[in-house]
């Protein structure tokens, strides 16, 4: 721990104050399958080892966005900046048991009792982050043992990794024991355009049925910016291509944007862009992230 680290400035919310009302009515029981909760720093403090500090984004916030954007389920995903301390992620599942599910980050340490604990709260994956400027490098065989442990329990791997990294992943991905839900698409390059061939190759990949694609995350993608249609191709490809295998999150409350701070409104309404017919927009938003974090047929 560095005074460096400890004494990091809170950056300035990332997300709107005032989102719009989607035009877009989500069916009922809709799942947000990527978002977060961060603090309140007061009880749940960030991790010394972070590489930024968001402003406070409780849990409260997050189930009033659901209501305000018409979803009904969550599935919250651990971020960087709470390092291994699930803490704040367990408590958003205990006050929502039925309509929240986690994917926590664990270390190897971890004992059988600690994702005991865990599975009981609602966690049902841990997530392998591969972005140098948001974790320091692990090795991959601290992954591969954790990935054996939560086999164990039914849970699965979300991993998130950028476009140019996917060659050298892509047979460790291949080996891991367990399904494996690759966050934001790949962040794949959108000023390349759907039809590159780092794109195709990731549509390739997605041919396993090991892999999951989460098809969010518009705002961080976008050479356009808002409404984000330049990132649509890539989306509709892979819900067109993988209808049951899909999830769609808000990524709410947008960590580390800079650029701009998305109206998850807006978001909402790009759903029937990238599922424009309602059977595959009820994949999406319902019987895909049901099967995976509730066991629902
Ligand atoms: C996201 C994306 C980001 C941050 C994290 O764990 C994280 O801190 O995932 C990002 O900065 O791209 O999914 O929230």
């Amino acid at each position: 721990m560095t005074t460096e680290t400890t004494t990091m400035a809170t950056e300035p919310p990332t997300f709107h104050p005032n989102p719009s009302k989607p035009v877009y009515v989500p069916p009922a029981g809709a799942v947000d399958a990527h978002c977060h909760v961060f603090g309140p720093a007061a009880r749940f403090p960030f991790a010394p080892e972070r590489k930024y500090t968001p402003t406070d984004a409780p849990k409260e916030k997050l189930f009033a966005l659901r209501r305000h954007l018409g979803f009904a389920r969550n599935v919250i995903v651990q971020a960087s900046c709470h390092g291994k301390d699930n803490a704040a992620l367990i408590d958003a599942l205990e006050t929502e048991p039925e309509t929240t599910r986690g994917v926590a980050v664990v270390a190897p340490s971890i004992t059988d009792e600690e994702l005991q604990k865990m599975d009981r709260a609602g966690v049902r994956a841990v997530r392998f982050n591969f972005l140098k400027r948001l974790v320091d490098a692990a090795p991959r065989e601290d992954f591969q043992r954790v990935a054996e442990r939560v086999a164990r329990l039914g849970w699965h791997v979300v991993v998130y990794f950028e476009m140019p990294d996917l060659a050298d992943l892509a047979p460790f991905l291949r080996g891991l024991p367990t399904t494996v839900v690759i966050d934001h698409m790949g962040r794949p390059d959108v000023a390349d355009g759907a039809a590159a061939a780092s794109f195709a190759a990731f549509v390739e990949l997605l041919e396993d049925e090991k892999f999951w694609v989460k098809v969010g995350c518009p705002e961080r993608l976008t050479v356009k910016g808002p409404p984000y249609r330049d990132v649509v191709p890539f989306a509709r490809r892979l819900v067109e291509t993988y209808p049951d295998r899909v999830l769609w999150g808000t990524d709410w409350p947008h960590p580390n944007m800079k650029s701009h701070i998305p109206d998850d409104g807006l978001l909402v309404d790009l759903i029937p862009a990238i599922a424009p017919t309602p059977e595959l927009q009820r994949k999406l938003l319902i019987d895909n992230p049901l099967r995976l974090y509730w066991g629902e047929k």
